[in-house]
């Protein structure tokens, strides 16, 4: 079907439309295209990395400066819907080592993070990313 097409192309390198296929995606357990950039099996830039977070420059940038932070293990936490007790710590991380890249690319001046949830939140990848975006002026409210 259409629906099993959309789904599984989240494996292939290059999506036509990330965000047409966001509003079709169904949040999931199975494991997404972060798994081989992780592996090192897909090339990405990376920009950051050390045991437990893994920073690269996104596909499909939103401005000068895009990057997407993931935790290396997964560990159920496909969305920050999931979020347990068990994950404030990687949560934390993600988050810091976001400020450390923000420095490391010079936005001195701002930047934006995002984490988008679930199908309302345009989420096209059931593995938890940190956006960092910036290089720009920033809008508000989003889109
Ligand atoms: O839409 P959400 O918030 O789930 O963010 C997923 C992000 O992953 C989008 O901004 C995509 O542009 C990005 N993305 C998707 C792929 C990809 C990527 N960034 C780097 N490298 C990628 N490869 C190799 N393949 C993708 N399908």
């Amino acid at each position: 079907s259409h629906r099993v097409a959309i789904v599984s192309s989240h494996l292939s390198p290059v999506m036509a439309s990330e965000k047409e296929a966001a509003l079709a995606a169904t949040p999931s357990d199975s494991p997404t295209i972060f798994d081989k950039i992780i592996s090192k099996e897909i090339p990405s830039t990376v920009v950051y990395e050390d045991d437990k977070v893994l920073a690269f420059r996104d596909i499909t940038p939103q401005g000068p400066v895009h990057i997407l932070l993931i935790p290396k293990v997964r560990d159920g936490l496909t969305g920050l819907s999931k979020a347990e007790e068990r994950h404030i710590d990687i949560l934390g991380r993600l988050l810091y080592t976001a400020k450390l890249v923000a420095k490391q690319e010079g936005l001195d001046e701002g930047f934006r993070i995002v984490i988008n949830d679930g199908p309302q939140g345009c989420q096209s990848v059931y593995h938890i990313h940190v956006h960092l975006i910036g290089g720009r002026q920033m809008n508000w409210p989003p889109g």
